[in-house]
């Protein structure tokens, strides 16, 4: 009975330090399931609302341009952006006949064999992670043998001193271009690379792949931290501003990912070296607020009190790595930055609110960090967040045809444009977090950082 008592105490006083310490909830939320599922059929719509749209207007194109009614083109030809990157969320939403007619148009229309120049990380993450996962998922090889010749035309990237890649690489040639990259660019390649060794049995991806990403590590500073840009054939560092943004970002996420993915134990060690050292030099207390700065790699001294919707992805990353807490800390202040405008903007200073860059791009990350943040804590204020960020996107980037990203948060122009992550990562986390029982379940997958799910292998 005693042991009971003292139990239930410990449990309250953890509960309540919990919330007063770090959510800062106030009142219990409650969300019932049927507006849950009501918000999760409002988000079906709205994915069936863009695709008609991206269908009518830019069929077969890379991307929809939701305001001049006509689509576009990354590069010379079409890579088939918009449907690749939006297969896997049609098989979520339960969309099996669009999914099938979407598969021969990707079939149809898209090969490889162009020359021209792409970037190394968009084509990895959009269309490898995109074409890998709709394997996985759909088990069509023709997916698998589009994500290895393209694995195959990238390869190349990876021959440089220091075999750290290339920005851009020829897919038809092989020629490489462009030597100054970024850590998020040199290590968001690990997971998709690395998945298709794990299909293929072919060890070269993943090695290739992890030598690239570990190299940037070879050149932390002297406190631990990594810096924004570096030359792969100096490994000089090329801009020494060290956070969590752009540029950063998705370095870390992967690091932490590859490890959930592949067990390798090199990834776990390497993401919790950088992030104790982000955590002690990059983080920025602000009143009572948590925020992740920009500092100078070398000294850790504060050069901007700078975030924005891309650093919005790292309560997500936190919470996934096992710091709930710090995880739900950092999303409160990615709410307050929302609501600042009503909606994120791209970059802004949190201490003077002073606005960077006043865009928002239909971007994911804060309603991701929100999704896993739900998913750990079931905490229904999470859901409610996702709720206010679905009414604010339906508000101000809702089109007649689509949805379209804003120039400017603060008078919510909007801008021709809908990136196909759009369609591949911002509605599929919404859904995610109103409706629980699907097809993706969360401890099998692992998102990539475009929100392609790739399956855990278990090994007997
Ligand atoms: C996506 O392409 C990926 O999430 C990437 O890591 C960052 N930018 C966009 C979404 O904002």
């Amino acid at each position: 009975m005693k042991i009971h008592i003292v139990l239930i105490t410990v449990v309250m006083f953890a509960f309540f330090f919990h919330k007063s310490e770090f959510a800062q909830t106030g009142q219990d939320i409650v969300i019932d399931k049927k507006t849950k599922q009501e918000y999760a059929e409002k988000v079906k719509d709205a994915f069936l609302h863009a695709w008609n749209g991206y269908k009518e207007y830019a069929y077969g194109m890379d991307d929809l341009l939701p305001l001049s009614k006509t689509g576009k083109n990354w590069y010379d030809e079409s890579l088939v952006m918009t449907p690749v990157d939006a297969f896997d969320t049609m098989l979520l939403l339960g969309m099996y006949e669009e999914a099938e007619k979407t598969k021969e148009l990707i079939f149809e229309r898209l090969h490889f064999d162009h020359d021209m120049y792409v970037s190394v990380f968009e084509i990895t993450i959009r269309l490898m992670g995109g074409l890998l996962s709709a394997y996985t998922w759909d088990g069509d090889e023709r997916f698998l043998m589009l994500a290895e010749d393209l694995a195959v035309r990238l390869l190349p990237a990876f021959d440089s001193p220091t075999e750290m890649p290339y920005k851009e690489v020829n897919l038809k040639t092989g020629e490489v271009r462009d030597p100054v990259s970024n850590p998020a660019e040199i290590g968001t390649l690990m997971l998709e690379f690395g998945q298709l060794t794990m299909i293929t049995e072919s060890l070269m991806y993943y090695d290739i792949a992890k030598i690239g990403t570990l190299e940037v590590l070879e050149r932390v500073s002297e406190i631990g931290l990594i810096g924004t840009s570096i030359n792969v054939e100096s490994g000089e560092w090329v801009e020494q501003e060290s956070h969590v943004s752009g540029m950063i970002d998705s370095y870390y996420e992967y690091l932490l990912k590859a490890y959930l993915l592949f067990g390798d134990e090199d990834f776990k060690i390497a993401y919790e070296k950088c992030i104790s050292a982000v955590n002690e030099h990059v983080a920025y207390y602000h009143s009572d607020e948590l925020w992740y700065a920009h500092v100078d790699m070398h000294t850790g001294e504060v050069i901007e009190t700078q975030f924005g919707s891309l650093d919005a992805f790292f309560p997500a990353v936190l919470a996934l790595g096992g710091d709930i807490k710090r995880g739900e800390k950092l999303q409160e202040s990615c709410y307050k930055m929302w609501n600042e405008f009503g909606i994120e903007p791209e970059q802004y200073n949190f201490v003077t609110k002073e606005v960077y860059s006043p865009v928002y791009l239909l971007r994911p990350e804060n309603i991701e960090s929100a999704y896993y943040l739900y998913h750990f804590t079931k905490d229904d204020r999470y859901v409610k967040m996702g709720m206010e960020y679905y009414d604010s996107i339906e508000k101000y980037c809702k089109t007649d045809i689509a949805y379209c990203e804003l120039a400017d948060v603060r008078t919510k122009k909007q801008h021709d444009a809908m990136q196909s992550f759009f369609l591949a990562e911002t509605l599929k986390y919404l859904y995610l977090l109103f409706e629980e029982n699907t097809l993706f379940k969360f401890d099998e997958v692992i998102y990539n950082t475009e929100a392609h799910p790739f399956k855990i292998f278990t090994f007997e």
